[in-house]
Formats: structure tokens, C-alpha cells, sequence
């Protein structure tokens, strides 16, 4: 059916053409292409009315359903919003002019009896003008780009918390340096899911005895976090669209990136009536056939909040030992502190298991 359609249109262009092209063996070759001329010129004002205008009306339809009306949740984003406003009115001035004066031009400057061609073969002052204005306005948006690159990805507030977000082939896995504020060390060779050691944390090192895997990413509103960035395979990126931010997660070579949540997820799903709104992690970074799946879930809570949702979750070497668990012993035992002279024994057991 829809061949058939498309067919048929083509029959009934051909047709046309074939039937002007007999029109303009009467009239006349010079006749004719003067009156297609005139056409065209008109055409290309109304190409220029009807495209400014769908323009606006894609812009008009389309912005509601951004994240641009509900602001930046963290307090850097702010500046890459705005920096993206100058972007977007420098470059579209330009546009404007520029498609201005193409449309305008051609139709006021159409084929006419007597018109006769100005020749510009070249024109330093020109070409030094349509230079210098690009350069100057480029350097300045790279430089207050970079500015504010160089904040995001340097060293975060005093008062900073830390969190490591690793990606992996298809999810996001979240640690937390529990209470000594130390996240311990890892390597790749000691990953070994089976003895529930995905990230390879190292058991010699104390600092991993309290780090804390839980299974969303907890935030605490006004408290700046910098995120330490990895991956176990691929490169992944860690995608922040409604914090405005993005960082790649590179295999072997941790990136870090800093900023401040301003609202509560409950804040949030106050301020856009949406009892179901969630803050997201999106993989950034085409990554494979499940890539699309790599959804993480970030909750903002307030200081309090956020201490009692870490208090329910267990550091991640109990489930790595459970008879080192506290819950599993009997009551008379003491609590997991004294168990690090064992673990000095049990951390380098996972490195034989290694199935890589
Ligand atoms: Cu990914």
C-alpha cells in the first residue's frame, strides 16, 4: 500500500515535469527560466519565514520536556546552565544573521536585465575581521569553560564527603569509607564475585574492614561529595542530568568530580509534583548491548537521613566473611575489631580463587 502511494507521487512529479518542460518549449527558454527565477526567489523567503518560525515552534514544544525548567540540582551545575544560555545566544545570534542575510540576499539580488556581477576576489580587512570576532568570542567561552572545569575536577571543599562509583558491564557499584573517612585499596586482581569481592577490595587493608556497599548512591543535601570514578571493563561514564554534570569512567585510571545537591529527592518530587521522581546515573558512554540498562539511582537525603540509611547498611566485608559478621557470633564475642589478626590470613585467600 505505502509503495504503492509513494509510486504514485513519483508518477505525478514526472508528469509535471514532463508537462512544464513542454510548456517551456512554447514559451520560450529564456521566457521561462526568468519566471522560475522570480519563483525560486520568493521560495527562498518563504524557506526563510517557515523555518525561522518551526524554529520557535520546536523550541516553544520541545524545552517544557527538558530538564532545563526545574534548574540545576547542584549548586556547580548553575554555571554550566548558564554557560550553556551564553553558548546558545552567541551561537544564535550568529544563526540568525547569518540565515538572514543568506535567504534575503538571494532573493534581492535575483537574476535581473542590466545587473551586472561584483567582483571580490579577496579583502584583508575581511578576512581579519571574520577572524578576530569568532577567536575573541571563543576564547572567551573556552576560558570561562575551563575555569570552571578545573573547579569541578580539582580539589573538593574541606567539608567533602567521598564516594567511589565503579561501572562494570551493565551497573554501577557504590562505596562508602564508612567511619574511619578511607576508602580501602583495591586491585583488579583480587575481584572475585564468588567470594563477594566485585570491586577486588583489599582484606590486608584495614581501611576496607567499614567500607559500605550499598545499593543506591545516598547523598546529603548542601554537603558536597566528590565522586571517585572507575570501571572493571569497558569505558563507562558516569552521567549526572540533573546535577548537569558527566565524568568517563575509565578502565585503571580513577577521574574524581566534586558538587553540592541542593534539594532532597523529597524536596524534588515536592517542587515538580512527582511522587515518583528519582535523581538518575545514566551510562553516557555507548558501552555495550545492555548500555541502555545502566540506570543508578541517587538519593539526597538530609544529614540525618542519610546516617540512619548508612547505619543499615553492613560493610561489605561481612559478606565477604560472615563468621566475621557480628550479627553471626554468639553474643559473648566481641565485636569485628579484633578480628583483623585474622584477616591477615583470610585476605590473600580470594587471589588463588581468581577466575581472572
Ligand atoms: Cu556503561
Amino acid at each position: 500500500m505505502l509503495l504503492a502511494v509513494v509510486a504514485m507521487i513519483f508518477l505525478v512529479i514526472f508528469q509535471i515535469a514532463k508537462a512544464s518542460e513542454y510548456v517551456n518549449v512554447l514559451k520560450g527558454e529564456k521566457k521561462s527560466r526568468e519566471q522560475a527565477n522570480r519563483i525560486n526567489a520568493f521560495l527562498m523567503l518563504g524557506f526563510l519565514v517557515v523555518g525561522l518560525a518551526g524554529a520557535y515552534w520546536c523550541h516553544k514544544v520541545l524545552e517544557p520536556q527538558t530538564l532545563f525548567p526545574q534548574g540545576s540540582a547542584s549548586k556547580e551545575g548553575e554555571q554550566i546552565d548558564f554557560m550553556f544560555k551564553v553558548t546558545l545566544t552567541v551561537t544564535g545570534i550568529v544563526f540568525l544573521a547569518t540565515q538572514i542575510c543568506l535567504f534575503v540576499f538571494s532573493f534581492l539580488y535575483q537574476e535581473k536585465e542590466g545587473r551586472k556581477v561584483f567582483f571580490l576576489p579577496h579583502n584583508n580587512k575581511l578576512e581579519m575581521i571574520w577572524t578576530i570576532i569568532p577567536a575573541i568570542a571563543l576564547t572567551v567561552l573556552v576560558v570561562i569553560g575551563l575555569r570552571h572545569w578545573f573547579k569541578i575536577t580539582g580539589d573538593p571543599p574541606k567539608n567533602a564527603m567521598v564516594v567511589e562509583i565503579t561501572g562494570q558491564q551493565f551497573g554501577w557499584t557504590y562505596r562508602y569509607p564508612g567511619a574511619d573517612g578511607v576508602i580501602g585499596k583495591r586491585s583488579y586482581k583480587l575481584i572475585n564475585p564468588e567470594a563477594n569481592n566485585g570491586l577486588g577490595q583489599d582484606w590486608n587493608d584495614k581501611a576496607n574492614l567499614d567500607d559500605k556497599m550499598p545499593t543506591k548512591m545516598f547523598l546529603v543535601k548542601d554537603k558536597p561529595v566528590k565522586l571517585v570514578i572507575g570501571s572493571k571493563d569497558v569505558i563507562h561514564d558516569v552521567g549526572l542530568p540533573h546535577f548537569r554534570l558527566k565524568m568517563d569512567a575509565v578502565p585503571g585510571i580513577p577521574t574524581t568530580l566534586w558538587f553540592t545537591p541542593k534539594w532532597t529527592t523529597k524536596e524534588m518530587r515536592e517542587r515538580l509534583g512527582n511522587p515518583d521522581f528519582e535523581f538518575e546515573i545514566v551510562c553516557d558512554q555507548l558501552c555495550g548491548q545492555s548500555h541502555y540498562a545502566m540506570r543508578g539511582v541517587i538519593e539526597v537525603l538530609t544529614q540525618e537521613e542519610f546516617d540512619m540509611e548508612m547505619a543499615k547498611v553492613k560493610p561489605n566485608y561481612f559478606a565477604a566473611f560472615p563468621d566475621k559478621d557480628p550479627a553471626n557470633q554468639k553474643p559473648a564475642e566481641a565485636a569485628p575489631a579484633d578480628s583483623s589478626k585474622s584477616v591477615t590470613k583470610a585476605g590473600g585467600a580470594p587471589t588463588g580463587k581468581t577466575s581472572r
